[in-house]
């Protein structure tokens, strides 16, 4: 909402806090007019991620017993505002411990986890995949979490770290208060030739920078923003590492921000991919230095602060867009063209003009899919709407991100064209035997995260 860290604080017995920093060391709440209060609902477990790559930080969170929220930021008149996408699958009620945002499979698109405890019947985990569109709401699909379902599992807590070092995130699941149960240790089993990248922002003191947010420039897919959070989970924390999954895409650049505004912005090298980068905390000296020559990436471009920005391509080339759809829209590491169709306020014309759908930002109206064009061939953006709308693939083998592979129809006859949503292959979870150190380390961040959560809420410095 500023350039300095806001505060969500997702409540039990009252409404959720967003404390907007005024920048002068004081806060102002300002969750109901950005439209998260909840005030009827008890959360239990909190996360942030920019699921939209819109730049702006998204909240997702679970309620106890009631509808779990997706909240995209949108601004309105330069105030922020939430709107909640969750679709009904995703919202619905369950005894949740935990939220969890990650990405398991590296193919660049988050995952939400639900630890749910069976306390009184079954209530088994869930697992949601959020697929980023170009031009609308990202698309909620269901996967099956496989071992970790647990139908019958006391979930407590929950982490995601990467235990063994290998570049794929593992979950870690504790269990107890009604009933003894061990921990269990799972991961992913799909995504292993994914590009990823973790990212380690330190504070002047060489500890973890808990609040920090850190954006990853890539070369093809724009910018990835992940925040270091405090919070997380009900009595748990997540590890304090920016974990970016790319898919075959490389990173660029990356900048950290930490939560007292210092800023440091450096190129990635090709060979620095798939590994660990330590970011210390700026020398004043460093921040006097000329900026070096930053590679922003595709939809990006150095400014004289020396960081990577969104490039306007409305304002840079001006006849960018084609004769039939001149209006120019700037969208963040991109741009669109629509139609010059007079439309009402709160709505823009859709792709082909002929019809006005409601814009983004507005309030919820009608379902975006109508306003998405059909998908004609496979692009090279991975991360736009093309995946989202790969249709099921009957006859056909689909790889783990949802692409048809293998074409058994008549020859040059795409079989799996048109049809129904996507069918992903589901992420399956398999048990790993948790180690001594595990089970430290596991130990170690449930009781940072008991003395956090002293006051029965679950919270996370953020960034709007
Ligand atoms: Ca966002
Ligand atoms: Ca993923
Ligand atoms: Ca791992
Ligand atoms: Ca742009």
């Amino acid at each position: 909402m500023s350039s300095a860290s806001d505060i969500f604080c997702d409540n039990e017995n009252g409404p959720n806090f967003l404390f907007h920093n005024r920048g002068d060391g004081t806060f102002v709440d300002a969750a109901a007019s950005a439209g998260v209060d909840d005030p009827h609902q008890h959360g239990r477990g909190v996360a942030l991620a920019d699921f939209n790559r819109d730049g702006k930080v998204d909240i997702v969170y679970g309620n106890w017993n009631g509808p779990h929220r997706l909240y995209l930021q949108m601004s309105a008149h330069g105030k922020a505002r939430f709107r909640d996408i969750a679709s009904p699958k995703f919202s619905m009620p369950s005894p949740v411990r935990t939220v969890i945002t990650a990405d398991f499979d590296n193919d660049q698109e988050l995952e939400i986890f639900f630890n749910n405890i069976a306390y009184r019947s079954s209530s088994a985990n869930r697992l949601f995949r959020v697929i980023r569109r170009e031009h609308g709401d990202p698309l909620i699909e269901e996967l099956n979490p496989g071992d970790a379902l647990e139908p019958e599992g006391r979930g407590t807590g929950g982490v995601v770290t990467d235990f063994d070092g290998d570049g794929m995130l593992d979950l870690i699941l504790s269990h107890g208060e009604s009933m003894a149960q061990p921990l269990s240790v799972f991961r992913g089993n799909q995504g292993f030739n994914n590009n990823w990248l973790r990212v380690v922002p330190r504070t002047r003191f060489g500890a973890f920078a808990r609040g920090a947010k850190v954006v990853l420039y890539t070369k093809k897919s724009g910018a990835h923003l992940r925040i270091i959070d405090g919070g997380s989970g009900y009595l748990c924390e997540m590890e304090p590492v920016a974990h970016f999954g790319l898919g075959k895409d490389e990173a660029s650049s990356v900048e950290v921000t930490w939560p007292d505004g210092k800023m440091v912005s450096r190129n990635v090298a090709s060979g620095e991919m798939n590994s660990v980068l330590e970011i210390p905390y700026p020398r004043d000296e460093d921040t006097l230095q000329n900026p070096a020559p930053l590679e922003c990436g595709q939809g990006f471009s150095q400014q004289e602060n020396g960081h990577c920005m969104d490039t306007n391509e409305c304002i840079q080339f001006p006849f960018v867009c084609p004769r039939d759809k001149p209006v120019c829209v700037n969208t963040y590491g991109s741009y669109r063209c629509r139609t010059n169709k007079r439309c009402s306020r709160g709505y823009e014309p859709n792709e082909d003009g002929t019809a006005c759908v409601g814009t983004l930002g507005q309030s919820p109206g009608p379902r975006p899919t109508a306003r998405f064009p059909r998908p004609q061939a496979a692009g090279p953006r991975a991360g736009g709407w093309l995946r989202a709308l790969t249709p099921a693939c009957p006859g056909c083998s689909c790889c783990c991100s949802g692409f048809c592979l293998s074409l058994r129809g008549p020859s040059g006859l795409n079989p799996c064209s048109l049809q129904s949503p996507t069918q992903f292959c589901p992420l399956t979870m398999t048990v790993i035997p948790p180690s001594s150190t595990m089970v430290w380390q596991l130990l170690m961040w449930t009781m940072m995260g008991t003395l956090r959560s002293s006051w029965r809420g679950t919270m996370a410095p953020t960034w709007f």
